[in-house]
């Protein structure tokens, strides 16, 4: 008997897949493969049940003969074990970035003359309602809050890009590339107090007050399901930041960045440029304690953000300071540079892992950006954030497209550069 192969990546069965098992056993035995957690999160699909619970699933459908783990969204493994005679798949992945999948599976099979079956995907009211109450399920709070955490557990280093507005927060959810036969995606997004003041036209001086920046996450929350880090700046008052805590907390952001400054705080990357004040380590710790004993949830980390090296206080002073600030309650350390070589960031991580191997390291290389992630996991970090590189792309866009039509008194030169109108269109989500 012949053995027809299909991997699903799925918490909830829908027609589409039932009518895959009817198509499959036509040509022989039905072997299912379920993905595991870790290749479902880089196939853009967050599993909300787990991978016992999926297999289960599978195992009970009618037609299907045997479940086996796929580890991996490519298929090679897979392949080489079972020697199916048949892959079979909805069509959909013709189109787009998996079809980079597709044409590899397909040159797998010719090498034994195996083949690949793509059928009709079915796109029904009830699948289309489906989809929309996983992705729905993805975006509530009690799922979305606990996300980084378990993404921090998942990857080797958790891809971070800043978004500040529902746009911007949708350009992070579903931007997918395939890049040397791998999807590569973020994982998570960080609400950056720079770019959100940028974008309201005000300085990156807590001057754009908690109000106003929860009206952001809102807006983002409202279109996306990836999990938010949030930068809370200096935290400000003890006494009010133990309220953004448990705001942020219940809407669902799942982690909050507070920095070791104090007094009318100004942008990191100006560094000693300007007057910035260091508050101490026992005034830092109080607040990461205070937060911590306003917390409610398991699932919420209170990140502490030390500027020793931007404010050139030395290494040894940020070691001691991470030091004190893990000790204080903190759930991660960020360490920040303004510096272009990574020397400093690098040597600072190999130092605190060589005390403390588990507490998660975040870091923003936007001047030391040579430094590519898997260098910087190799060193133990655990986070990172592109911190602005969004608001630094469509800012000169904006203003050359401005000055074009200032210039030429129409809008026909600018036009070749601009997005259609029918992909703006299609890139916000229709209920
Ligand atoms: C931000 O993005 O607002 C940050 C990171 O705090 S940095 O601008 O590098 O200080
Ligand atoms: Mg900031």
């Amino acid at each position: 008997m012949k053995t027809v192969y299909t991997c699903f990546c799925t918490d909830v069965i829908h027609d589409g897949h039932l009518n895959i098992i009817e198509k499959a056993k036509e040509h022989g035995r039905v072997v299912v493969g379920a993905l595991t957690d870790e290749a479902l999160i880089k196939y853009n699909r967050f599993p909300t049940i787990s991978l016992e619970e999926r297999i289960k699933l599978y195992k009970e459908l009618d037609g299907v003969d045997e479940v086996v783990v796929q580890k991996d969204f490519m298929y090679n493994d897979v392949i080489a074990e079972i020697k199916p005679d048949y892959v079979i798949h909805g069509d959909n992945w013709k189109n787009g970035p998996e079809s980079a999948i597709r044409e590899h599976v397909e040159a797998l099979l010719k090498e034994y003359g195996g083949e690949l079956i793509d059928v009709p995907y079915t796109y029904n009211e009830k699948v289309k309602k489906i989809d929309m109450q996983l992705r729905e399920k993805l975006a509530m709070p009690e799922y979305r809050r606990k996300r980084l955490r378990q993404l921090i557990k998942m990857t080797p280093i958790v891809k971070t890009m800043e978004a500040h507005s529902g746009l911007t927060g949708l350009i992070v959810e579903k931007t997918v590339v395939e890049h040397e036969g791998k999807l590569e995606q973020f994982d998570a997004m960080w609400i950056s107090s720079l770019c959100d003041s940028t974008a309201k036209g005000k300085p990156d001086i807590e001057l754009v007050d908690m109000t106003s920046r929860f009206r952001t996450i809102d807006d983002i929350m409202e279109v996306t399901t990836k999990p938010i880090i949030f930068d809370g700046d200096t935290g400000g008052l003890t006494e009010h930041f133990v309220y953004t805590v448990r705001s942020l907390e219940r809407m669902g952001v799942s982690a909050v960045i507070i920095e070791d400054k104090k007094g009318l705080k100004k942008n990191s990357l100006f560094g000693t440029e300007v007057k910035q004040t260091q508050a101490t380590i026992e005034e830092m710790s109080a607040k990461i304690a205070a937060g911590k004993r306003a917390q409610l949830t398991d699932d919420f980390m209170i990140i502490a953000r030390i500027e020793s090296l931007i404010l050139e206080q030395g290494m040894e002073d940020a070691l001691a300071r991470a030091k004190a600030f893990v000790e204080a309650g903190a759930d991660g350390i960020m360490i920040h540079s303004r510096k272009k070589d990574p020397a400093e960031i690098l040597e600072f991580c190999d130092k605190f892992r060589a005390f403390d191997k588990t507490t998660p390291i975040v870091v923003v290389p936007s001047s030391f950006n040579t430094i590519t992630e898997e260098e910087l996991a190799a060193h133990g970090v655990n986070i990172v954030i592109y911190a602005n590189q969004l608001t630094r792309s469509a800012f000169p866009a904006m203003q050359k497209t401005a000055e074009d039509i200032l210039k030429y008194h129409r809008a026909k030169e600018v036009d070749d550069r601009l997005m259609s109108i029918k992909e703006i269109i299609t890139l916000i989500d229709e209920i």
